[in-house]
């Protein structure tokens, strides 16, 4: 708990020309990437009214953001605010006020006396401009009327479009209007930019220092904590699903007919790739939530689920790690990339061999296209001789040592997407492996403790005493995806 605020929280209004992108800032600086709340749009004069954000951690409110309507009609509104200002005498907050009330509800300035409001109460301001346009008069008349404010004021570029022509003629100018000018993407800009924008509220505003760097702690241990709940979240689920085994009962019948034998086993082996990518959707669940994105979906079904196609081949050759990187790990590299199938024991002793030709055939209609990766396959539970009708047929992790870093992979790889996804972003998608393998460039000693605990799945007994060092292993990995390249 942190020391409680001896003076109101401080408040910023985002202002601008209408469209700058001020709503889709807020967005990204305050993780909203709902419509609802906050409205994006690339129809001009989307926000029409004032809307606040206040920011609370503990139950306590320390800074407010306002979203403003932009600026419609600026170079008029410099002229009508001037005629105001007393005869010889500089415009000052004064005659702003006296401008809002002359044409507050007249059906003239309309945004223009709603966006001075925040401002005419005492708020600081962000103004956003998009420096890849040219700075026109318009431009300089909205940085006049904010500098009449005398509110602290800080610049922000947000750079829509590509051209840097224009860039340094902002600059120049900005500086003059400006405390401060700085860049903030609300496309791109993650943890670490949001971080900086709030940090430099700081310069513009020393009398509520207190305020501002309360929240830049709070920030940062929410950061922390979200990366080591998403780590455990992980964890949890490589757990599960590296000692997974799908299990059905088999009967007499089903052994004595091969096409029968041949079903069951591909419904079990799709029964047992629908089970891990349900376990996989639960923990991407949970980091979306924990990251604030609800845009992103992750609702799918096994056979449209590209991000980890555990049955096509080339995801065994291009994720996890590569063979040589396999036999530096430990643990002695097969080739084999099948399903483990075992077979339970039963009250017959008949039929078993033919059915380890069905499950090649079912195994190669699964690693669909190319050419099929040499799977092993072993008979497990002994096979005895046994009365009774235990019979059961169960598929279990695939008999090769990459198949814990494919399923690492496709979570860093999720978890990375996920980190440099800004919420001002508004399209609907769903993530999908982008092909880069995160396992294959992490260092040797990074691997080890995860290689370690791997083989102590898939011998199926998890080895819990090694979690701590698993967990700190991969907390340090994800805090390096979240960096700054
Ligand atoms: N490419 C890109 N587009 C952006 C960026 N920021 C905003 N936009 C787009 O610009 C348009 C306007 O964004 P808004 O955030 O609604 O702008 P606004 O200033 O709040 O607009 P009004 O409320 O209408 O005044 C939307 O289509 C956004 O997606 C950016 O950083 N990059
Ligand atoms: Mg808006």
């Amino acid at each position: 708990m942190m020391e409680k605020l001896t003076q109101d929280p401080p408040k910023f209004a985002v202002v601008g020309k209408v469209n700058a992108g001020k709503s889709s800032v807020l967005a990204t600086l305050l993780e909203v990437d709902d419509d609802q709340l906050l409205r994006i749009s690339a129809t001009p004069g989307e926000t029409t009214e004032c809307q606040e954000f206040p920011v609370s951690f503990d139950k306590q409110e320390w800074i407010r953001f306002i979203d403003t309507p932009g600026f419609s009609r600026p170079i008029e509104a410099m002229k009508a605010i001037q005629e105001l200002a007393p005869e010889g005498k500089k415009v000052e907050l004064e005659t702003l006020k006296k401008f809002v009330v002359k044409y507050q509800g007249s059906g003239e300035f309309e945004d223009e006396c709603r966006l001075l409001g925040p401002m005419l109460e005492g708020s600081g301001l962000l103004y956003v401009i998009d420096p890849s346009k040219p700075l026109r008069e318009a431009f300089i008349a909205e940085m006049e009327i904010l500098r009449w404010t005398g509110q602290p004021r800080l610049a922000l570029l947000n750079r829509k479009g590509e051209s840097d022509e224009f860039l340094q003629d902002w600059k120049t100018k900005l500086g003059s209007y400006f405390n401060l000018v700085r860049t903030f993407n609300a496309h791109t800009a993650k943890y670490e930019e949001r971080v900086r924008l709030i940090r430099s509220l700081l310069e513009i505003d020393e009398a509520h220092s207190q305020a501002i760097e309360t929240v830049l702690e709070y920030l940062e241990l929410e950061w922390d904590q979200r990366r080591e709940e998403s780590a455990e979240a992980i964890i949890s689920f490589l757990e599960k699903a590296l000692t997974h085994r799908a299990t059905v009962p088999i009967t007499e019948r089903d052994m004595s007919v091969e096409s029968r034998k041949e079903r069951k086993l591909k419904q079990l082996s799709e029964e047992y790739s629908a089970k891990i990518v349900k376990m996989e959707e639960k923990a991407h669940s949970k980091i979306m939530k924990l990251y604030r994105h609800h845009l992103v979906s992750v609702e799918q079904n096994s056979s449209n689920y590209d991000s980890l196609d555990l049955f096509a081949e080339e995801t065994w050759e291009k994720w996890g790690l590569n063979r040589a990187q396999l036999a530096m790990a430990g643990g002695a590299t097969g080739a084999a990339g099948g399903l483990l199938v075992d077979i339970g024991t039963g009250g017959f002793t008949h039929g078993w061999g033919t059915l380890l030709g069905a499950v090649s055939g079912a195994a190669a209609a699964f690693f669909k296209g190319g050419e099929l990766p040499d799977f092993g396959m072993s008979i497990g539970g002994g096979l005895k001789m046994e009365t009774g009708d235990g019979t059961s047929l169960s598929v279990g992790p695939p008999k090769n040592d990459n198949f814990a870093w494919i399923l690492l992979d496709s979570c860093l790889n999720f978890y990375s997407q996920i980190l440099n996804r800004a919420h001002a972003k508004r399209d609907q998608v769903t993530i999908q492996h982008d092909g880069n393998s995160i396992t294959r460039t992490l260092k040797s000693s990074e691997r080890k403790p995860l290689a370690k605990w791997f083989d102590s799945c898939a011998k199926g007994k998890p080895d819990r005493g090694m979690e701590p060092e698993v967990f700190a292993a991969l907390n340090q990995i994800m805090a390096g995806l979240g960096k700054e390249q």
